[in-house]
C-alpha cells in the first residue's frame, strides 16, 4: 500500500507516444532486408509497450496521429527533451519531416516547456541522442549531419552539457547500437560500435537487440523480448527486467527507446 501510494502521488511521469500509421509496413530501411510487417500484431505490440510504460507509472500523451507517415510510431526521433527544453529535431530521412510538426504541438501544450529547433540544412534524429547524467552523446549516422551536431553542440553547451560526437557505420542511430542504464553505464553490441573506449564506462551485451533498454525507473528496464540472454544478464545485476514484444517495429529497424519520448 506504502509503494503503490508513491506511484499514486509521487512526481508525474509524462512519455509521448504516437499510433502506428496506416502504411507503417512502408517505414524506411537502412540495413534490413525488407520483410512483412503484420500491422494487426503491430498495432496490439504497440499497446502492449503502452500498457507497460503506464503499469511501471508514466502518463501517456498522445501525438496526433500520422496515418500517412509510416515512420511516425518513433517518436523519439522527432524531439529530444533536456529537462525543460524541448529539442525539435530535423529528421535525416526526407519521408520523416513531416513527423515534426504535430510533435512541436504536442511538446509545446505542456506546461513549463520551451522549444528549440535544429535547422536546415542541419539534420539529427532523436535515436542519435543519448543523455547520460550531463554528457550528451551524438551519433553521426547517416541521419545527423555534421551542421546538426554543431547546432546541438552550441545550443547545450551553454547549459553546462558536454557534447561528445560518435562516428555511427553499422547501425542506424547511435541509440540503435547504445543506451544506458541509470547509473550511466553504457550497454552496447561489439559489432554495432565500432569504439566503444569513447564511454567511460561499457558493458557489452550478448544479443544486437539487448542493446537497447529504457530505463522506466531507477531499478527498472524495459527491453525487447527478443534478447533473452541481455535480460538475464541486467537481472544479474539487480535490475528488474521488464520485457515487450516489438518485432513488428524492429523489423523495421525501431526498438524500445524509439516508441516513446519521457518527457520528465
Ligand atoms: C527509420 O528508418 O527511420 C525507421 N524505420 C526506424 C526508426 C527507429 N528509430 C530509432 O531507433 N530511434
Amino acid at each position: 500500500a506504502v509503494l503503490d501510494a508513491r506511484v499514486q502521488h509521487g512526481p508525474r511521469k509524462l512519455a509521448l507516444v504516437r499510433i502506428p500509421a496506416s502504411n507503417l509496413a512502408e517505414g524506411e530501411l537502412t540495413h534490413l532486408e525488407r520483410m512483412p510487417v503484420d500491422t494487426d500484431l503491430a498495432d496490439e505490440q504497440w499497446d502492449n509497450y503502452c500498457a507497460a510504460l503506464v503499469a511501471e507509472g508514466w502518463e501517456l500523451v498522445e501525438v496526433d496521429a500520422a496515418p500517412d507517415l509510416a515512420d511516425s510510431v518513433f517518436v523519439e526521433d522527432a524531439v529530444v527533451m533536456f529537462g525543460d527544453l524541448a529539442l525539435i529535431t530535423s529528421p535525416g530521412a526526407e519521408s520523416r519531416r513531416g513527423e515534426t510538426e504535430a510533435v512541436e504541438r504536442a511538446v509545446a501544450a505542456l506546461p513549463g516547456v520551451t522549444i528549440a529547433r535544429i535547422e536546415a540544412p542541419g539534420t539529427l534524429d532523436g535515436g542519435d541522442v543519448l543523455k547520460v547524467g550531463d554528457t550528451v552523446y551524438v551519433g553521426a549516422s547517416s541521419r545527423t549531419n555534421a551542421a546538426g551536431i554543431h547546432q546541438l553542440r552550441a545550443l547545450l553547451t551553454p547549459h553546462g552539457f558536454r557534447v561528445v560526437a560518435v562516428p555511427i557505420g553499422a547501425a542506424l542511430h547511435l541509440k540503435s547500437a547504445v543506451t544506458a542504464l541509470p547509473d550511466g553505464t553504457v550497454i552496447g553490441h561489439p559489432d554495432l560500435i565500432a569504439d566503444p573506449t569513447l564511454f567511460p564506462s561499457f558493458l557489452p551485451v550478448p544479443e544486437v537487440h539487448g542493446v537497447a533498454v529504457v530505463a522506466v525507473a531507477d531499478d527498472t528496464l524495459l527491453m525487447s523480448a527478443a534478447a533473452p540472454r541481455t535480460a538475464e544478464l541486467l537481472s544479474s545485476l539487480g535490475y528488474r527486467v521488464v520485457t515487450v514484444d516489438i518485432s513488428e517495429f524492429e523489423k523495421l529497424e525501431g526498438c524500445v527507446t524509439c516508441l516513446s519520448v519521457r518527457v520528465r
